[in-house]
């Protein structure tokens, strides 16, 4: 038999146990696993893209979120391959900016089974089964494009031939970009759309593009319609090395509002571009986490954005953080 004092140290010491597991907040703290999230971002094709990368990266570490990143590049392959991974790796969470509107539902068929959440950003998508993803979060393109339409229509009195340099082929905001100005500017028969290109919204795309359209329309180019700010500021090269003012021969509407264009606002070399903000990181995490705590999320949520032309570009200029 045990001795007394033996038997009475096992009992208090089981009770010592017991209490530690059972009554709450005598436990030992155990280190919360940190939300892991995968991000299928779409390239590094624009200086708005890069600032996206930039609040999507900084946010997650101010979170102690563990981000797995993939760039895919600008091609839909390299995003799904990314996105398949997430899957196999478990990730709490998929975050995808589509590079374009189709293709996307045997991937996120599989995130489904897998029973892990995704959020799209930025870019939407075109789906037969919109319970295929939780969330999208990004800005209203063809608000945008109507935006772009209405102010220069009125700043031209609704006269002028265009040329449009598009962004990249099937991504939804090119396709809703040129669709809202194509119907803002139908209202005004002195708008004509002479000629579009697409630039893959990259700034020497947005050049070559500019120089091919002056070779062939030569001075007969009242304005350019950019559909982001990169290929907005290529154009500009080219219309100054063909000797003209851009922002006085040729009037230039863009969208984005990155820095650098609100700076040629300024400058005058831009006349009007209408924001589409990229610092949304914050807000992904934000759903993210609602999402995983089982709360009902909105299925849209679009980000505001604003225009900005000579009338205010000077007074947010030095803010702006992109
Ligand atoms: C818009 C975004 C577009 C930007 C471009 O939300 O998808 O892609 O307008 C970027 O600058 O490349």
């Amino acid at each position: 038999m045990f001795p007394r004092e033996f038997t009475r140290f096992l009992l208090f010491a089981g009770l010592g146990v017991l209490v530690l597991f059972t009554v709450p907040g005598c436990e030992r703290p155990r280190p919360k696993k940190p939300l892991t999230i995968g991000f299928a971002q779409t390239g590094a094709e624009s200086a708005w893209r890069t600032a996206n990368t930039v609040s999507m990266k900084s946010e997650a570490e101010k979170r102690g979120i563990d981000l797995k990143f993939s760039d895919g590049q600008g091609k839909q392959e390299n995003q799904i391959r990314a996105v398949r991974s997430f899957i196999t790796q478990g990730v709490d969470a998929i975050v995808i900016a589509p590079v374009v509107e189709t293709g996307w539902d045997p991937v996120l068929r599989e995130a489904r089974r897998a029973r892990i959440p995704v959020i799209l950003t930025d870019r939407s998508i075109q789906t037969s089964d919109e319970s295929l993803f939780s969330c999208f979060i990004g800005s209203d393109f063809y608000e945008e494009g109507r935006m772009a339409a209405d102010w220069l229509a009125k700043h031209t009195g609704g006269k002028g031939r265009i040329v449009e340099l598009q962004g990249t082929v099937g991504s939804a905001p090119a396709n809703e970009r040129r669709k809202a100005f194509a119907e803002g500017i139908a209202k005004y028969p002195g708008l004509k759309i002479l000629d579009a290109q697409s630039g893959d919204f990259r700034r020497a795309n947005g050049k070559e593009v500019m120089e091919s359209l002056l070779k062939k329309h030569g001075r007969t180019i009242d304005i350019v319609y950019a559909h982001n700010d990169d290929m907005a500021l290529g154009a500009i090269q080219a219309i100054e090395e063909a000797g003209q003012k851009p922002g006085k021969d040729i009037v230039i509407v863009s969208i984005d509002a990155i820095k650098e264009a609100i700076q040629a606002v300024v400058d005058g070399k831009i006349n009007c571009t209408v924001e589409c903000n990229p610092l949304f990181g914050p807000k992904v995490y934000d759903t993210a986490a609602k999402l995983l705590a089982g709360e009902k999320v909105p299925k849209k949520l679009f980000n505001k954005d604003e225009l900005f032309d000579h009338t205010n570009a000077a007074t947010v200029v030095a803010s702006r953080q992109y």
